[in-house]
């Protein structure tokens, strides 16, 4: 279908949304005929990555093999999805830098600390603040927010198919779809 690949790489804090919006987006562009792959941490994490954990070291080389798999995937053509939370913005570069100009797509879900901690859907929140979770993003690690993200989604103010409406649009206009 002569699609051109790209790099949909989103970041935010643990429960902004990021896993829910890349599925969401991945069965949309499914329906549109596009091949994709969504890389996230149910399959890096526990595969490729499981020798990492939540240190500043280990996270930074989280993205880099991630970010270097995003690369070879889109040189095989699909259309890569990435939902880590991915706080530092030296990395993000990084990742940026491995595609062609115009081929990636950071989407930065801008969901406030406090909105995702009162959601807290998996408690993790609530155990790095009596300490038993060390080096939480947002609690004892720092989340780098993006300075110019190609698209940054108030997530917590609009539906899951305004959000994924938003990056579809983007990607059309961008010549990606
Ligand atoms: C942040 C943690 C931590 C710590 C476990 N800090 O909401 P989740 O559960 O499903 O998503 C979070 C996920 C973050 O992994 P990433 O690979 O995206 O992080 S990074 O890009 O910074 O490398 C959370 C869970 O792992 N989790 N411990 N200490 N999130």
């Amino acid at each position: 279908n002569g699609q051109k690949s790209c790099v949909v790489w989103f970041t935010g804090l643990s429960g902004s949304g990021k896993s829910t919006i890349a599925n969401l987006l991945e069965k949309r562009l499914h329906a549109m005929g596009h091949r994709t792959y969504l890389l996230d941490g149910d399959n890096v994490r526990h595969g490729l990555n499981k020798d990492l954990g939540f240190t500043d070291a280990d996270r930074i080389e989280n993205i880099r093999r991630v970010a270097e798999v995003a690369k070879l995937m889109v040189d095989a053509g699909v259309i890569v999805m990435t939902a880590f939370i991915s706080p530092f913005q030296a990395e993000r570069r990084m990742a940026r830098s491995l595609v062609e100009p115009g081929e990636f797509f950071e989407i930065h879900m801008d969901v406030p600390l406090a909105v995702a901690e009162e959601r807290d859907v998996k408690g993790l929140y609530k155990k790095a603040r009596r300490g038993e979770l060390k080096n939480f993003t947002g609690i004892d690690s720092r989340y780098e927010t993006p300075e110019a993200p190609e698209l940054r989604l108030a997530a917590d103010k609009m539906t899951p198919e305004e959000s994924v409406d938003q990056i579809v649009a983007l990607l059309r206009e961008r010549g990606c779809l």
